[in-house]
């Protein structure tokens, strides 16, 4: 069976996630398009380095990603930095020929992600952008319900993406509540995910109306480099530095279909977790979708007879998008790790079968100037074209 040799680029928290799919992939793909091998794992800290390769089964470790770019028997390049060092990791790969797949979101800016989508259309290699959670087979299987006509013509769009860690004023200033270094606060790092759902679904975006708030100011500078997504909160008199992305982001929507709808995201409401919700209203049925109870879809259809109408739940398994490979009982459960397995193979797919992956860096280099878009309608306070 054929092999393709990874050199991953950042060993923190999205470094494991994409370690585990390599390994699992073919467990769940079999035959699987090719075995990925995990040659080298690559960080700025030679210590993160060290220890990622041990625990996540990498055969070498570096502290300087060039030695994996200059390195001829890689063939996949997989990024899973900080988004300010996406551009320049990514265009050096394309221009050594290797297959890239990078963390979300592609780039701080429109003008960033342009660079890097020019980079790998010149060099003719294969790119993906790792929003994951469209592979919730849920949220496939409201594509194809969807692509079924089974709602008909899509009227509106809702979409949250809400999670708490960062609501407690002590969750240190890491580098994700850096304009410098992320680009935007939520909108980059969370609404973006749902800005992919939104146009893999609904289709692409073509104006926006949005507000952008940041509610804490000032963080206590983050002792360390590795982000612990606040599970780590700061004690004491400790330094504080400025906040100057936004906190929390809301945008309303006008698709290229005629569609309307909004989006919300932001990384400080108690309570809520990893709650990426959409409800998407047809002219004959809706969809609802809770990624915290990921396994399921909630669907209305216009056609049920009247006194049996309303929301009902379909559990995903083997009838549905990804259910062969995946588990063989609805609701057996699949998560985060499933969802990183399927875009995993679908990215070897696409080097083995030399056919096109979404979302690709078009898409990420469109989400890119969708949230430029946002941020330019949140200070003018008007509708900002988005295309
Ligand atoms: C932090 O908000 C974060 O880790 C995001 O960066 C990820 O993209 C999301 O999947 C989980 O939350």
């Amino acid at each position: 069976m054929r092999k393709l040799n990874v050199a991953m680029i950042g060993g923190g928290f999205m470094g494991k996630a994409h370690s585990i799919a390599y390994a699992g992939m073919p467990m769940f793909f079999w035959p699987a398009p090719a075995i990925p091998v995990r040659k080298a794992v690559v960080d700025v800290n030679e210590e993160m380095a060290k220890t990622a390769a041990e625990r996540y089964g990498f055969e070498a470790h570096y502290a300087d990603w060039r030695r994996v770019i200059e390195d001829p028997s890689i063939d996949i390049i997989d990024i899973v930095t900080p988004n300010d060092s996406h551009a320049e990791i990514a265009i050096a790969a394309a221009k050594a020929g290797k297959h890239i797949i990078c963390e979300k979101p592609l780039a701080r800016n429109g003008e960033e992600a342009k660079s890097m989508l020019d980079a790998v259309k010149e060099a003719g290699v294969k790119h993906m952008v790792a929003f994951n959670y469209r592979r919730t087979p849920a949220i496939a299987l409201a594509r194809k319900y969807i692509e079924d006509g089974a709602i008909g013509k899509i009227l509106n769009f809702r979409g949250t993406y809400l999670q708490d860690w960062s609501a407690d004023p002590n969750s240190p200033l890491s580098w994700r509540f850096k304009k410098s270094v992320a680009g935007s606060g939520a909108l980059g790092d969370i609404a973006t995910h749902v800005i992919d759902i939104a146009r893999y679904l609904v289709g692409d975006i073509t104006e926006v109306m949005a507000t952008t708030n940041t509610w804490i100011k000032e963080r206590p500078v983050q002792s360390g480099g590795v982000d612990k997504l606040g599970t780590v909160k700061a004690a004491g008199d400790v330094k504080k530095e400025a906040v100057d992305v936004d906190d929390e982001v809301s945008t309303f929507l006008r698709f290229d279909s005629g569609a309307v709808g909004s989006i919300e995201a932001t990384r400080n409401a108690w309570g809520r977790n990893n709650f990426i919700t959409f409800e998407i209203h047809g002219e004959s049925g809706s969809i609802f979708f809770n990624y915290e109870r990921r396994d399921e879809l909630q669907v209305c259809f216009e056609d049920d007879p009247g006194d049996r109408r309303g929301f009902r739940t379909i559990y995903t398994g083997p009838a549905h998008p990804y259910g062969e490979a995946l588990w063989p009982i609805p609701a057996l459960g699949v998560g985060y790790t499933e969802t990183k397995i399927v875009e995993c193979h679908d990215f070897i797919s696409s080097i083995v079968n030399d056919t096109e992956v979404s979302p690709n860096f078009y898409d990420g280099y469109r989400i890119a100037v969708i949230s430029d878009a946002i941020l330019e309608s949140a200070s003018s306070e008007k509708w900002v074209k988005s295309i």
